[in-house]
């Protein structure tokens, strides 16, 4: 059953600005001003659709819902500012190379939603499609690759196992010599793989869902969720209350306290996953280079730095500062791989919180509270599925049924154990 068009509204639609080299020299010669890339709006009474969190699954999933089912009538509530919460703070890495079948068919549909993403929403999302190589030190671990990698070409995904000769070819400052304390034996490439933009993938979604007539609420906190005979009410925010039949809970970190206010219980923990940046330096590594067993990741920007991440935070928190004993351990280890980078400066660190379930995949879909969605549980792995899961998402919600490629991610399977085990194809060890 698809929802009710209860609150239906005259429709706030608007041509967006077109993003072009004409319109970019038009405009300089012009000196004119470009338009607002998203509106302001007072809260409306009531909404078709309310999605908590601003950031790209929430944003994506309104988009979807305006784009592909003309549900147009949808609010997207973000506490703080657009993007400022796992979406702004990750470290921007797409693949597919997952392990087990349904994370496989899920992050494939990610990451081609993300390479047309640019054309599709006329915005630059700088989606460099360089690779995705994964360092093998151990026999144990190059058994996982030879696994991940059969089940992704089975699926139609582009990963194969290499030695360390192609390893070496792949990333040359990479030291691949035997006398090193964990040798390469090998790796897992991924060509598909790559980096993106993660700011310019939420400001796409927020200009495209803002044009089809979604209002997007920054400084919009959610304080309570009205249910009433098992089904969601409405929403009370610090603005202001709002009716609705349909509440879909995209805030990552802050997911099971915003679940908790609809009464629903969750099996998640918040972890912090802290991430750190270089100075820019001249281009040399174009692939990403992910080693579990040392629990660290590396990429290189368009703009030359490096950007470095590391394993979560052994212990639950919903702290976003950086610690020195990240960056001594992340230090540590990428000079491990790569020694050569020994006098390059670190210039920011900061973390971001991610929302881990036992089996390391994500929870998405209906709940035991009629019209409250879940899209949560994303641990380490969720901007990556920004695009594929606002499109799933978008689908339940706008016609009542669950899409095939997120049937296995119901809450349920918990408590009749049927797990995704999604562990093996984490890029670091937790
Ligand atoms: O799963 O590719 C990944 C990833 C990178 C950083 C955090 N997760």
């Amino acid at each position: 059953m698809g929802m009710a068009l209860r609150y239906r509204q005259r429709s706030s639609r608007r041509r967006p600005a077109r993003y072009s080299a004409m319109s970019l020299v038009r405009h300089g010669l012009s000196g004119a001003a470009w338009p607002r890339v998203w509106r302001h709006h007072e809260l409306r009474p009531g909404y078709d659709v309310v999605i908590v969190g601003g950031g790209v699954h929430g944003l994506a999933t309104a988009y979807y819902l305006a784009a592909n089912h003309g549900t147009t009538n949808v609010a997207v509530l973000e506490r703080g500012y657009l993007g400022g919460g796992g979406s702004g703070r990750n470290t921007a890495i797409i693949r597919s190379n997952y392990l087990t079948p349904e994370g496989v068919r899920f992050y494939d549909r990610s990451v081609h939603l993300y390479s047309t993403l640019a054309a599709d929403l006329n915005f630059n999302v700088m989606f460099s499609r360089r690779g995705h190589l994964t360092l093998a030190h151990s026999d144990s671990a190059l058994r996982t690759m030879r696994w991940r990698a059969e089940v992704n070409k089975l699926h139609g995904v582009d990963s194969e196992v290499v030695d360390p000769a192609e390893v070496a070819a792949l990333a040359p400052r990479l030291d691949t010599s035997a006398n090193t304390r964990y040798p390469i034996l090998g790796g897992l490439y991924h060509p598909p793989g790559g980096i993106i933009r993660h700011d310019a993938v939420v400001w796409g979604y927020a200009r495209a869902a803002d044009a089809h007539g979604v209002h997007l609420h920054q400084g919009t906190e959610v304080v309570g969720i009205d249910v009433a005979g098992g089904a969601i009410r409405g929403v009370r925010t610090n603005r202001g209350s709002i009716a609705t039949p349909v509440v879909v809970n995209c805030t990552a970190g802050w997911s099971s306290l915003v679940s908790e206010l609809a009464g629903v219980r969750l099996p998640i923990t918040t972890l912090p996953l802290q991430a750190a940046v270089t100075e820019p330096v001249r281009p040399f590594l174009d692939t990403v280079v992910v080693s579990g067993t040392l629990h660290v990741y590396v990429s290189q920007t368009d703009r030359g730095e490096l950007v470095f991440g590391a394993a979560v935070d052994p212990y639950p928190s919903y702290s976003t500062r950086g610690s020195l004993e990240f960056t001594e351990g992340v230090a540590t280890n990428v000079l491990e791989l790569m020694p050569s980078l020994a006098s390059l400066r670190v210039l920011r660190q900061w973390a971001g919180l991610c929302d881990m379930t036992p089996d390391y995949s994500p929870i998405m879909g209906r709940t035991p509270v009629d019209g409250f969605y879940l899209d949560v549980g994303w641990g380490t792995y969720g901007f990556k599925a920004g695009p594929v899961a606002g499109e799933t998402m978008a689908e339940l919600v706008a016609t009542g049924s669950t899409p095939d490629l997120i049937a296995g991610f119901d809450l349920a399977r918990f408590a009749e154990g049927r797990m995704v085990g999604e562990r093996g194809a984490a890029a670091v060890g937790h």
